[in-house]
């Protein structure tokens, strides 16, 4: 890491940063994604307290601010300065939005992402303890939501209703739960994309996975985005979501410790989660945990990088995180041998596309989070090798949305924000 000239890194980061900043949220990349995203902000927010801690809590308060009636947090807050169409979908396609939905006046989607809140709101705290107070209820009932709303009781585990939830969009661990939903509308759907104007169709997702897109919001939305779980189309136990969810649970109780509040009820859901995703979520022939179609049943026989997040978990068991480390240093992810950062997708698998998306590339968001799996796992040694990979890739490309595994060529969007968010992160580490 030394050889990098990491002041100027920095001082490109924070830029990006403050040229992405819209007054009380920051945008992941203007053109390409002009409202605010929700696990963004999250990563955004991590970035900013080690800029301008006010603007880390104006972020999280804000995206909470739109927490819906029903307690979940939206993937999207629209910004009502910027054109319906100068993103798809854009704030009409949700709508009507029920009465459980988001304050008067405020324009939401009506999926979630994965719930990363609370643990960027832990590492804020440290900038700015005051925040904590205030943020503290919301994320209680947005995780309170989670549990109550989207748990699959029979696999003790919380499901996402749309691949969007995932954060991985176009991930091949979807690919088997799509095919449930039909192809329609594809021509019309894909005169309405605004995605391929601003970045390459060839590193985005397919028209088709767009058309499966739209017609499960359009089934959510006129269901009043009630969960009714064994209704939907697509129905899908994700490792990443439920560590991240198990992980933000802990980071809640250790909120709650400080706060003067009970932690307990937010220890026993993590320990609750890891002993489901432990059950249930493992392949022993991937050497890796796997997402679960809950419609067929079916554990999905593809290894991504959001199988590796329970690294993420303290309670896994030893067997389990060395069996991950394994993997993660073995063909399929070859961290440490010439590697150029984790790729989203099995390296040697044959559909690997190391241009497309969510199929191949190297994120930072993440990265980001193995990177703090290896340090839960007891690794600082490969946490090292990744962070020094995360910073050689933003050296070499620049703050891309995200990067070819094979090449480190940067790809998407450009003045990325949670690239330079979690690069911040990182370098502030070592
Ligand atoms: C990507 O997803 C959005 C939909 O949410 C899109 O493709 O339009 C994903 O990378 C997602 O993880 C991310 O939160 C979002 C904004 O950066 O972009």
């Amino acid at each position: 890491m030394e050889a990098v000239a990491t002041g100027d890194l920095r001082r490109d980061a924070v830029r990006t940063l403050i040229r992405n900043w819209r007054g009380g949220s920051t945008v992941p990349t203007a053109s390409l994604y002009p409202h605010q995203w929700s696990w963004d902000s999250a990563f955004n927010a991590i970035g900013w307290a080690h800029v301008a801690p006010r603007r880390a809590a104006a972020e999280l308060s804000g995206l909470l601010g739109a927490q819906w009636a029903d307690g979940r947090v939206p993937q999207i807050v629209f910004d009502p300065a910027v054109p319906e169409d100068a993103y798809f979908p854009g704030p009409w396609y949700w709508r009507p939005m029920p009465a459980s939905g988001p304050p008067r006046g405020v324009r939401t989607s009506g999926i979630v992402q994965p719930p990363m809140h609370a643990v960027a709101a832990l590492a804020i705290a440290e900038h700015d303890p005051a925040a904590l107070r205030r943020l503290y209820p919301r994320l209680v009932r947005w995780h309170d939501y989670l549990w109550e709303r989207r748990l699959v009781r029979r696999y003790g585990l919380v499901a996402i209703v749309h691949p969007w939830e995932s954060g991985l969009d176009n991930s091949p661990a979807w690919d088997e739960p799509l095919r449930a939903v039909p192809v329609v509308d594809v021509d019309a759907i894909a005169a309405h994309r605004r995605d391929i104007l601003h970045s390459w169709s060839e590193h985005r997702p397919t028209n088709d996975d767009y058309a499966r897109y739209a017609l499960l919001v359009r089934e959510y939305r006129d269901g009043g985005y009630r969960d009714r779980l064994d209704d939907l189309r697509f129905c899908v136990l994700d490792p990443l979501t439920n560590a991240v969810f198990a992980r933000a649970c802990l980071a809640l109780a250790e909120i709650a410790v400080r706060l003067g509040a009970d932690p307990a009820p937010h220890r026993v859901r993590a320990e609750q989660l890891t002993a489901s995703i432990e059950q249930h979520l493992w392949s022993p022939a991937l050497g890796s945990f796997a997402a679960r179609d809950v419609r067929t049943g079916e554990l999905q026989p593809v290894r991504t990088v959001g199988g590796l997040m329970p690294l993420l978990l303290p309670g896994l068991s030893p067997g389990r995180r060395e069996a991950l480390i394994a993997t993660l240093t073995g063909p399929a992810f070859r961290l440490g041998a010439g590697s150029t950062g984790v790729p989203s997708y099995d390296l040697t698998a044959p559909d690997l596309d190391l241009s497309r998306y969510w199929r191949g590339p190297t994120w930072a968001s993440t990265n980001w989070l193995v990177w703090n799996g290896l340090r839960t796992a007891g690794r600082p040694d490969l946490a090292g090798t990744l962070a020094s990979d995360m910073v050689a890739l933003v050296a070499g490309a620049g703050l891309r949305e995200y990067f070819d595994p094979s090449t480190g060529a940067g790809l998407g969007g450009r003045d990325f924000t949670w690239t330079a968010a979690l690069l911040l992160d990182v370098l502030a580490a070592h």
